[in-house]
């Protein structure tokens, strides 16, 4: 099964055709039908982030809460330890713990923009879930990026670590539930600090408020921040997941399920899918 989406909040498409200088492989070529506009595409290199706003149909943002729900129920590596940086509640893995988030290992409206920034090669980095409740303090995060391993000086040959990262929210992000904060631009500043325990307002920052369903797709070290929820607010619940080149190192984060959905479904994979999971594509 796919995850369905509206064919109305994307505004246009178009095709990439790689061939890649491959010798050994007969210089294989990869069709890439892109779900954006080369606009689109554009301003995502430089700005960091593009939004679809109420990509999901109401029965797909149910039947993920409904997924979600039960999977935070039963699961025994809930990280609940960010204090005000990070709030909420966080879940790791989703694809090897449920098939509804396995459903997103090939989704086009997301991988095709990976690839369409990444080249023909890519890998999922990890699929996470948080959780905001309400009538509870410190549900927000500071000011962040994912990708902090930049060195200063920047060497010569130093590959700086770029992802994609989504996040798609399943529930409406407003004033009350707390919005999105982002700097656009930011995944550029790679000379210059991001303060660890900053909540403040930033110059240029853009607050994102969305409705359910809705993706930020966005550079791994933009600069960005979950603001507090408030009184009144309702649950807050967001799927984390990404992109990365095929030869890079997945996310570290939590204990992946030793007979998990994605271990399974490698025993008889096709190139794709071992590609996506990470065990194809880099050589
Ligand atoms: O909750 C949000 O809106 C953003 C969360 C976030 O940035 C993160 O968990 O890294
Ligand atoms: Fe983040």
């Amino acid at each position: 099964m796919s995850v369905s989406y509206n064919e109305s909040s994307i505004p246009g498409r178009h095709h990439i055709t790689y061939r890649v200088r491959d010798h050994a492989k007969g210089f294989p070529v990869r069709e890439v039908e892109v779900l954006a506009t080369p606009a689109e595409i554009q301003n995502l290199a430089h700005d960091g982030y593009l939004v679809r706003e109420a990509l999901l149909p109401p029965s797909e943002i149910e039947r993920l809460r409904t997924a979600l729900d039960e999977t935070v129920e039963r699961d025994g590596h809930l990280e609940r330890g960010g204090g005000r940086a990070f709030g909420g509640v966080f879940i790791r893995h989703l694809m090897d713990k449920h098939p509804a988030f396995l459903d997103f290992l090939k989704w086009e409206p997301t991988l095709s923009i990976a690839r369409a920034m990444f080249g023909p090669y890519v890998q999922h980095r990890g699929f996470t879930g948080r959780v905001c409740y309400p009538d509870t303090p410190n549900q927000e995060t500071e000011w962040h990026f994912h990708q902090r391993l930049i060195p200063d000086p920047i060497p010569p040959w130093f590959a700086r670590p770029q992802t994609l990262d989504v996040l798609l929210y399943l529930d409406d992000i407003n004033e009350t539930n707390g919005p999105l904060a982002v700097v656009p631009g930011s995944h550029h500043r790679i000379n210059e600090d991001q303060p660890a325990n900053d909540f403040g307002d930033l110059p240029g920052q853009v607050v994102l408020q969305l409705p359910a369903g809705s993706l930020v797709i966005c550079h791994g070290a933009l600069w960005h921040r979950a603001l507090p929820t408030q009184p009144g607010c309702t649950m807050r619940r967001l799927l984390l997941f990404g992109y990365g080149p095929a030869w890079q190192k997945p996310a570290i984060y939590g204990v992946k399920p030793e007979e998990g959905l994605t271990t399974k479904l490698l025993q008889d994979a096709d190139a794709e899918t071992r590609e996506l999971l990470g065990y194809a594509g880099y050589m």
